[in-house]
């Protein structure tokens, strides 16, 4: 059956998965990408139509139903000129919601996880946490997976993560529970202000049944009344609590699990866990599957990875650290396990970041502060101690040479990784490559 006309914008992994399920919806597809050649073009399939060209409100204002992917801002001017026409801009998203309300999937439950940190290792701990008691459960989102490929009649639980990007065309997702794990300034080369990007992240609450809210975090805290509930260090129905000189994850002050018997470092993962032990309570996870499946969990690549102890020096690849929040909640966490210094490597895109936040906790190490990338000098600038150094391999040798045993030496750059490298990835394994070089040097 052939239904009307929609245009999909950006051709890159969301673009691709709303057109194959618009076609699998009959509709007909034009896809308009402003790159001469999108990432996903070879997969483009035949009956769709590919236009590359800058994005024009003139083209846009044929389509009523316009599907945007979420590289692109819903401020950019050609679709402010669309919406102002009356046509309708959704993300894909808001097309899985919909898809969730029809009779196939109403047995399905979802929970959706936002925040400027921590998003993909709540994610998939909480996925971890569900696969251990057997349920069937699909995750993706922002973490990598378009949400649309997930659908399946058979998946009892949906975990999605997303982004401030997708919350701004996302309308109608009835998420079981929802949480904003926290809020720092990020993204601020996107939104007009701090407060637009917070706003943002809190659109996430208006599409639940319950929500979940960092105790710790006033930004968090929903601002209409709803069914909550809260974790954080303390003041909270999940929360850690002290019991013999032991620390323990704790729900209503009954304790769960020792935090030694997590494998991730760093305390913020502790507080990751206890959001991940409340949203699984939430959908009616098995409570002992869930502690067995958070002990097993070992963390994600790029997220304050152990790389290498190499003579005493401990070497860590925090690559994912793209915001300045999150290097000061790397260091803050890891502060506890070393006894000697801590040098650390900065630098990238900075997405017109207040770098100057990093001094609270930098002004604490003692050792190397080094900055790369196109955002260097801007960093070096209001950082105190900051040098500049022209790339990641000089950088590594840097650190190498002056570190001592007990030193940490770690990679969290505060910053995005597009302007020497193809993502944060990219940028990690060159990090995993360079040190693991010279522990083969030494070795040699
Ligand atoms: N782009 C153009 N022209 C276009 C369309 C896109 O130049 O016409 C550019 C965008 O500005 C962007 C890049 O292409 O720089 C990719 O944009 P996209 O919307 O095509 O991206 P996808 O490949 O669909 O990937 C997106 C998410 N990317 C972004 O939000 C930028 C992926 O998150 C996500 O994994 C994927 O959908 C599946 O849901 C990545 C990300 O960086 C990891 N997210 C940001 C973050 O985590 O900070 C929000
Ligand atoms: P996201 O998906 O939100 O980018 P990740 O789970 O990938 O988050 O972690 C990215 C980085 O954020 C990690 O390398 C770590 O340094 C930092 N981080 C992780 N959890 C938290 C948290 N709860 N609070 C602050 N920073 C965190």
């Amino acid at each position: 059956m052939q239904k009307g006309q929609v245009a999909v914008i950006g051709l890159g992994l969301t673009g691709l998965s709303v057109v194959q399920h618009m076609l699998a919806q009959g509709y007909q597809v034009s896809v308009f990408d402003t790159r001469e050649h999108p990432p996903s073009e070879d997969k483009l399939p035949v009956e769709a139509q590919l236009f590359t060209s800058p994005i024009e409100g003139s083209k846009l204002i044929q389509f009523s139903l316009i599907i945007l992917s979420p590289g692109i801002a819903l401020s950019t001017p050609a679709l402010q000129i669309a919406l102002k026409a009356g046509c309708e801009i959704i993300g894909d998203i808001e097309l899985f919601a919909r898809q969730l309300k029809m009779p196939s999937f109403a047995h399905a439950k979802c929970v959706t996880i936002t925040g400027t940190n921590g998003k993909s290792t709540v994610t998939t701990m909480l996925g971890d946490m569900a696969s251990a008691a057997n349920i069937k459960v699909a995750v993706g989102g922002n973490i990598g997976v378009p949400a649309l490929n997930l659908l399946a009649p058979e998946i009892d639980l949906y975990i999605l993560e997303l982004s401030s990007f997708q919350l701004e065309t996302t309308t109608s997702l009835n998420a079981d529970i929802a949480t904003i794990l926290n809020i720092s300034e990020d993204h601020l080369d996107r939104y007009d202000s701090y407060l637009h990007y917070i706003n943002i992240k809190h659109r996430i609450y208006s599409q639940c049944k319950t929500v979940l809210y960092n105790s710790d975090d006033l930004r968090t805290f929903p601002k209409n009344s709803v069914n909550k509930i809260s974790f954080g260090y303390s003041n909270a129905q999940y929360a850690l609590i002290s019991c013999n000189d032991e620390m323990f994850l704790a729900r209503e002050g009954v304790p769960l699990l020792s935090v030694n018997k997590i494998k991730l470092s760093g305390r913020h993962n502790w507080v990751n866990a206890l959001a991940a032990i409340a949203l699984g309570d939430e959908v009616g996870i098995d409570e002992t599957a869930m502690l067995w499946g958070l002990q097993n969990y070992k963390g994600l690549s790029h997220r304050c990875e152990f790389i290498a102890d190499i003579n005493g020096v401990r070497w860590i690849n925090d690559s994912k650290s793209t915001n300045v929040g999150s290097t000061c909640s790397a260091l803050f966490g890891l502060s506890d396990t070393i006894k000697g210094r801590v040098h650390v490597i900065l630098g990238g895109q900075g997405k017109n970041a207040k770098f100057q936040k990093l001094n609270c906790v930098l002004d604490e190490i003692s050792g190397e502060i080094l900055c790369i990338g196109e955002d260097a000098t801007e960093i070096a600038a209001v950082v105190s101690r900051a040098k500049i150094i022209a790339n990641l391999s000089l950088a590594t040798q840097q650190i190498y040479s002056k570190a001592k045993a007990g030193d940490l030496a770690i990679l969290s750059p505060a910053c995005a990784s597009f302007d020497m490298f193809d993502n944060y990835i990219a940028r990690g394994d060159k990090f995993k490559q360079l040190v693991l070089a010279l522990q083969s040097g030494i070795e040699r």
